[in-house]
């Protein structure tokens, strides 16, 4: 009886209970209802098996933290129907356009609800309508300032829509591999594009096919099986070494099918970026070449100098070879012809992970759990970073639970082989920049990291004295998270990034990369700023959960991007000397007083 509905991924179940939260926030349900949903849906997410093959069992799915008895039969409803009462009852009372409304910054669930009641308007075309007449001003508690808002909110959601994370992107070009290679005659798959830049947000996938069958004139086999790929709503164009779809969710994929000879060529091609490749092609033709999709050819006679990998392309261009991350005309291509492009930092350089929270705040896991799997991915050190009490929904801690973690942590730490436990702490920079906990229990800790979390709205000046007053107090070892931006969502807040950055680099307090793919903040334009003032960089996942530990790669991407190495990363540092760097900024301190 559970065989009904044999497609619901883990992540579909997680979607439904997603969307019922964001639902019952807007009906104005209660709030620890709402985060019970969200709670299941992290869980579900976050399982390291399929949920629908066990969904017959309710005491398997009862183990699962987060999941109580409602929640169980709930799922069991998704698994046999394909939805549940509660969502489809809130399906039916709004609309699905109303969530996307919530993507919309300054359209919180309120407003949304005081919209719909006054208007039953739940659409974006239909709010956008109501702000330009002047209609959202009149409504309770609303005004010209917010209004104003929501159409920059509109404006700003338009640009981005249409844009994915990189690890959903990477996903999805992950399964469309998995389910090609499967092909015979294929050797090689790959996704080129803005995806093997590692740009913090993918528009399209590129994926490019190579292997004997793509020789044959004849790709009908290929490409046939290529569109029976789950999830493809639409096929938008079909060629004969070329198809284009669209999957559910929107997102847009071009395949390409090349013979061997070509394939570096046509990898060199749709990597891009666009800039690197115009400069690419000029070089070329100075060079008595002509590079296209294909081939680079001699202009003269028409030879084929090379075309098979990309290594050869660059290399008779003169050129060092240019990692994928560094190809946005950035004076790479200069860097390549006089030998002197940078080691760039790499996973493996990385040695520790200091930024991870656990079931005593908002995360997952506990202390131990969190440990293990920090020396199973065969770090030196790590260090567990939970919230502080500003943030309340989190749990956060005040000075005694603060105290009382420390000791946890260190007893644990003093069980542990193999890996050295730092005990820190993410403390709220408060609104105005004072810290959330007391300089005494700060100073217990090997690392504080201290982010904004709350007032995010505040004049550009304000928040800037804000930062500089954390950075200056002498008790923080990094700034996390440091603009606040999240991808797809918001900006992030307004303030002086460079003077902030002076101040930083001024008192040894480091700045993060944090590594979470809808974060990767600071930015690869920040991250080079950053190097250039002298800021030294901690990429963390910010993990709350065990299998976040492994999002650590998307920042290490971001780092190659903004041209880092390894000494511009002090999580590269033998445990010893980064436990130093991390209280560098004490010592700042004491000299200068
Ligand atoms: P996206 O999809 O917006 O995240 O960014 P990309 O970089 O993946 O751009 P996309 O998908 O339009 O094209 C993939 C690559 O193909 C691009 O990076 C460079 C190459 N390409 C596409 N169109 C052109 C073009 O008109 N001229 C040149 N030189 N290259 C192009
Ligand atoms: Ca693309
Ligand atoms: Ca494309
Ligand atoms: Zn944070």
């Amino acid at each position: 009886m559970f065989a009904a509905q044999p497609s619901m991924e883990n992540r579909n179940i997680a979607a439904i209970f997603y969307e019922t939260a964001d639902l019952m926030e807007i009906r104005g349900d209660d709030p620890f209802r709402i985060r019970s949903y969200r709670r299941a849906a992290e869980a579900v997410e976050g399982l390291g098996f399929r949920l629908a093959d066990v969904a017959a069992d309710t005491r398997k799915l009862l183990e699962i933290p987060g999941i109580g008895k409602g929640m169980a039969a709930n799922i069991q409803q998704i698994v046999r129907e394909g939805n549940f009462t509660l969502h489809e009852e809130l399906l039916q009372k709004y609309r699905p356009s109303m969530l996307e409304l919530l993507k919309i910054q300054g359209l919180g669930p309120k407003t949304i609800a005081l919209i719909w009641d006054a208007f039953q308007i739940c659409d974006l075309e239909g709010v956008e309508k109501l702000a330009r007449e002047g209609k959202i001003r009149e409504l309770p508690r609303m005004g010209e300032k917010h209004e104003q808002k929501i159409l920059k909110g509109i404006e700003e959601y338009r640009r981005i829509s249409g844009r994915f994370l990189l690890d959903t992107a990477e996903r999805t070009a992950t399964k469309l591999r998995e389910f090609l290679s499967a092909m015979p005659g294929v050797d090689q798959i790959t996704a080129a594009g803005s995806l093997r830049r590692g740009r913090d947000t993918v528009g399209d996938l590129d994926i490019l096919i190579t292997g004997p069958c793509c020789a044959d004139e004849r790709l009908d086999p290929l490409l046939d099986r290529i569109v029976t790929f789950p999830g493809i709503t639409e096929i938008l164009a079909k060629g004969d070494n070329k198809v284009s779809f669209k999957l559910r969710g929107g997102m847009q994929v071009d395949v390409r099918t090349l013979k061997p000879e070509s394939y570096g060529a046509a990898l060199q091609y749709f990597t891009g970026s666009k800039n690197h490749n115009v400069s690419i092609r000029q070089r070329a033709l100075k060079m008595g070449y002509t590079l296209s999709e294909y081939a680079l050819t001699r202009i003269a006679d028409g030879a084929r100098i090379a075309g098979a990998t990309e290594q050869e392309v660059y290399a008779a261009l003169k050129l060092d070879y240019i990692p994928p991350e560094l190809r946005e005309n950035q004076g790479e291509i200069e860097a390549a012809e006089q030998h002197r492009l940078p080691r760039l930092i790499e996973v493996d350089d990385i040695r520790g992970d200091v930024h991870m929270h656990t079931v005593e705040t908002d995360g997952r896991c506990t202390i131990e759990e969190m440990i293990d799997a920090a020396r199973e991915r065969g770090y030196a050190y790590m260090a567990i970073t939970d919230h502080s009490k500003n943030l309340a929904f989190a749990n956060g801690l005040d000075d005694t639970r603060a105290a009382e973690h420390v000791r946890r942590i260190r007893e644990a730490a003093s069980r542990s082989e193999g890996i050295r436990v730092f005990a820190g702490i993410e403390v709220d920079i408060l609104a105005d920049g004072e810290l959330d906990l007391s300089a005494s229990v700060l100073d217990e800790m090997d690392l504080v990291i201290a982010s904004v979390h709350s007032h995010f709205q505040q004049e550009p000046q304000q928040m800037t004295e804000r930062l500089l007053r954390a950075i200056n107090g002498g008790h923080i070892s990094i700034l996390g998270h440091p603009t606040g931006r999240i991808l797809l969502r918001r900006e992030g807040y307004d303030f002086d990034l460079d003077a902030v950055m002076q101040a930083a680099a001024r008192h040894n307090v480091a700045m993060e990369l944090n590594a979470y793919p809808d974060r990767l903040d600071l930015c690869d334009r920040h991250l080079k700023m950053a190097k250039e003032r002298g800021v030294k960089i901690v990429i963390n996942t910010d993990s709350h959960h065990t299998s976040h530990l492994e999002k650590m790669r998307f920042g290490v991407v971001q780092a190659r991007r903004a041209w880092l190495t390894p000494e511009d990363v002090l999580n590269t540092l033998p445990a010893e000397a980064f436990a130093a760097a991390m209280r560098k900024h004490l010592q700042v301190e004491v000299t200068a007083g």
